[in-house]
């Protein structure tokens, strides 16, 4: 009597066993549903548009801003924040899409007035890498991705001899020497990662051998010091070309000696490397604090040679040696921004590319009224390294500034060393309500 007692016992245990087990992995099924699921919509989120709605904040408010700046008011006007911190995606967004976040200008050949430049961002002539070949110029680290490189092609034509007018009053800054014709140069704008090909023309109407140097990482030979790239004279070129790496703002310079004279004669730009995802999307300006010395060639040999032991026994530094600035702007003309307010409005977020290239004097400084800005030094962090009103520069220096106004009205921003805001290095913004 006990034997189907116990058969009965095992059968009923064998029937609960395979009923919690079926039940067990059908809860499982449904909990791992949600995540695949969501897996799924993360792997559909390929383009700029999908992020957009996944992350879209309350920040539309259009942008007058782009009314006196941009030739491109219809882009980076959306308002939509895209925050990420997921550094290892890639593919996100496709190049083109991410040019027009950028504002990128469709044309490249423009010479950008002062204010103008504030919005300008030349982006070079964008080819797929797919037929391209590695060269010398390509780091091994970056040979995996050759077949999706992005290709950026830039021209910097050298005019010497250039009159550029610095302030409205009609002062000029005579026999300048100018990239593709304007002080600062253009902005040149590309992605971590694109192969970037810079043709430096030297033009044959010119009387001194000149280079490009670029801040960020490249090979010696792309550095614009040494060989071909160090020494371009007239009527010959050299194509600059390397893997733009890292993400950050740099400046860009002539670098042939006496480097002084070079640079203050107004051989110098913005060079922006844009990070493979996307910083958060706002309103871009490019700010490049510089100064004029209008009589440099009258102030006798400036410090660019140590002297020879003769020379110095004969106290050979010439007395009337004083470089120094006259005029001080920010983007190339005195107190244009005075003149024209920048129209922002309120409660609306801005970004500022800020570099100095500012000659002969120690700092330069950037502060701004009404208000406090995150800094990102060197732009090669998405985080903030602090909020300040003011940030001060040595020459190269550079950095990004991000801001929100929330009261409307007419705010300063110049350098708080005020003697050059007297020169010239002064501007104002009208947020608007
Ligand atoms: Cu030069």
């Amino acid at each position: 009597m006990q034997t189907p007692n116990f058969l009965t016992i095992y059968f009923i245990s064998l029937l609960v066993a395979f009923i919690a087990v079926y039940f067990l992995s059908f809860s499982l099924s449904l909990s791992l549903y949600p995540v695949m699921a969501t897996n799924d919509n993360s792997n559909s989120l390929t383009t700029f548009q999908d992020l957009i709605q996944e992350n879209s904040q309350t920040n539309s408010t259009p942008n007058s801003l782009l009314d006196t700046g941009s030739q491109n008011s219809s882009v980076n006007n959306n308002g939509s924040s895209i925050v990420t911190s997921n550094n290892t995606s890639k593919n996100l967004i496709s190049t083109e899409e991410y040019d027009k976040i950028k504002n990128c200008s469709p044309d490249t050949d423009k010479k950008p007035s002062s204010i103008e430049y504030l919005t300008f961002f030349n982006c070079g002539h964008v080819k797929s890498s797919s037929s391209s070949s590695p060269t010398a110029a390509d780091n091994d680290d970056d040979n995996n991705n050759l077949t999706n490189q992005t290709v950026r092609e830039f021209t910097l034509f050298i005019e010497e001899n250039q009159s550029i007018p610095i302030a409205s009053n009609g002062l000029t800054f005579p026999q300048s020497w100018t990239f593709n014709g304007t002080i600062p140069g253009p902005t040149m704008r590309v992605t971590e990662g694109d192969l970037v090909k810079i043709n430096v023309i030297n033009s044959k109407e010119n009387n001194h051998t000149h280079s490009l140097h670029l801040h960020s990482i490249h090979p010696s030979e792309m550095d614009g010091i040494d060989g071909p790239g160090g020494f371009i004279k007239p009527g010959q070129n050299f194509t600059y070309s390397f893997t733009a790496q890292p993400y950050g703002v740099y400046p860009y310079h002539c670098h042939s000696t006496p480097i002084d004279q070079h640079i203050n004669k107004g051989l110098y730009g913005a060079f922006i490397i844009d990070p493979k995802v996307p910083r958060q999307n706002m309103t871009e300006m490019v700010m490049l604090m510089n100064g004029y010395d209008l009589d440099y060639e009258k102030e006798g040999i400036g410090p660019s040679r140590i002297p020879t032991p003769q020379e110095f026994e004969e106290d050979y530094m010439p007395q009337e040696f004083e470089h120094g600035n006259e005029v001080y702007t920010v983007n190339g003309k005195a107190f244009d921004y005075v003149e024209n307010p920048i129209p922002i409005h309120i409660n609306s977020d801005y970004r500022i590319y800020l570099i100095n290239m500012l000659e002969f004097d120690q700092v330069n400084s950037f502060h701004l009224h009404g208000n406090m800005y995150k800094y990102y030094p060197s732009g090669t962090s998405k985080d903030p390294s602090f909020v300040n009103d003011i940030v001060t520069l040595g020459q190269g220096d550079r950095g990004i500034v991000e801001f929100n106004y929330p009261y409307p009205g007419k705010y300063m921003f110049h350098s708080h060393i005020n003697e050059f805001s007297d020169l010239g290095w002064m501007g104002l913004f009208n947020v608007i309500g």
